[in-house]
């Protein structure tokens, strides 16, 4: 028997209680009878109705696409970026476990994703503007980047695989358009959308789009995040993606997942913790946003280096370094390492400058700096990130290392 498609409409909660009684797992999930179900709006990102819904036995998130931009309703936008997120929780968390949410449910006629609760966290980057520590969650979404591109790489996987398991996320059209638009490209131009605290920053934002070694950077930046797809990339891994409580870390909102080169995930995540870093108004604040970009990296770096090696010692690895070039190879193998992690590194640092620029001059901006009162201050802190970032994307051979760049930042930011 063929199923007749729901047809798409957007759920108030009468709605959603009712969408979620049709669903024995999830109905038993939250316990009692649907009038006993507290069902509450959280929606925070830019794109999607977000809710929780809690019953006396326990608790859902439900998410939905909207047919535009949330926070634009005249930006209109096909409904597809739940399906790519729900195929991005599929295809890693069988590798990260518990770094990521449990995928409960998909609706592809409603485009609506429920996912385990995480009623104890809070978003990392609201946790930090409050001043708030997690000391085990920059390490954490290390290891959550490492095994989530490792795993799915032609590192890990034979050709055959790797190709069938990325195909289609190079078909998330919709949200990589706005990445190609709103990351890497509207910022260095005049377009409407972009907007920044006018008219302090007017010189600085004239002076790195005037600047051609910012201009040519951005543009090899932009032929590798298009034509480098060495993983599946998560795609938006800004602090706003990552959900703590004390000793857990988790990483949600796939929807941008995509192909690519695995230092864009790596520079969003650190490009977001540097603006955290120059917002931030305490040196204990900066000393522990250095420290949390230093824990990213060295955990990532360790942990998608030791899953190789293993890989290899195994004979578990994919068809590129392959296991039978490099098993009784160790040198050889150390150095094909240290180059390809290098190079991440080399992406990280670009990316994150990109990502810096983006949020402080383009459409979509971070709130990190609202905790800066006087208007003269935040102008001149984001000044300052500004200025880190256009000496990123001008002079790469100054900085190449993640370990350099946490110096260089602190030293500005003080
Ligand atoms: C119109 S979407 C704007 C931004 O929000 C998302 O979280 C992504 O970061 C995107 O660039
Ligand atoms: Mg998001």
């Amino acid at each position: 028997m063929t199923r007749s498609p729901t047809p798409y409409r957007t759920l108030d909660p009468a709605g959603i209680r009712a969408f979620l009684a049709a669903q024995p797992a999830l109905a038993t999930r939250l316990g009692g009878q649907p009038d006993d179900w507290r069902v509450s709006e959280v929606s925070d990102g830019n794109l999607n109705n977000v809710f929780l819904i809690d019953g006396p036995a326990g608790g859902v998130c439900f998410k939905q696409s909207l047919p535009h931009v949330r926070v634009d309703p005249n930006w209109k936008m096909p409904l597809d970026r739940t399906a790519f997120e729900a195929a991005y929780l599929r295809a890693v968390r069988p590798h990260v476990g518990n770094l990521t949410t449990e995928l409960l449910h998909f609706d592809p006629d409603l485009f609506v994703l429920v996912v385990e609760s995480l009623n104890d966290h809070v978003v990392l980057r609201h946790g930090l503007m409050q001043g708030g520590d997690w000391p085990e969650a920059a390490a954490a979404i290390g290891r959550f980047v490492a095994r989530a591109t490792f795993q799915t790489s032609p590192l890990a996987l034979k050709f055959e695989a790797s190709s069938a398991l990325l195909a289609p996320f190079a078909r998330n059209h919709t949200l990589t358009r706005i990445t190609v638009d709103l990351v890497l490209t509207d910022p260095y131009h005049a377009h409407p959308r972009n907007h920044w605290l006018s008219p302090e920053l007017d010189p600085i934002v004239a002076n790195l789009r005037a600047d051609p070694a910012v201009r040519r950077r951005v543009g090899q930046m932009q032929a590798r995040f298009l034509t480098c797809q060495q993983a599946l990339l998560h795609g938006d891994l800004h602090t706003g993606s990552v959900m703590v409580a004390n000793h857990d870390t988790r990483v949600i909102d796939g929807e941008f997942a995509l192909p690519g080169p695995i230092g864009f995930d790596c520079g969003l995540f650190v490009g977001n913790l540097l603006m955290h870093l120059f917002a931030t108004p305490t040196p204990e604040g900066r000393t522990r946003a250095l420290r949390d970009i230093t824990q990213f990296w060295t955990h990532f770096r360790q942990d998608f280096t030791t899953l190789w090696t293993n890989a290899v010692a195994h004979s578990q690895s994919g068809d590129a370094y392959a296991a039978p070039l490099f098993r009784d190879d160790p040198t050889s193998l150390q150095q094909v390492q240290t180059q390809f992690l290098d190079d991440i590194e080399t992406d990280t640092i670009a990316f994150a400058a990109l990502e810096i620029i983006r949020r402080l001059t383009g459409y979509a901006h971070v709130a990190d700096f609202d905790v800066i009162a006087d208007r003269t201050t935040r102008a001149a802190r984001q000044e300052a990130a500004l200025r880190l970032a256009q000496d990123l994307l001008a002079h790469p051979e100054h900085t190449s290392t993640i370990a350099a760049l946490g110096t260089l930042a602190a030293d500005r930011a003080d």
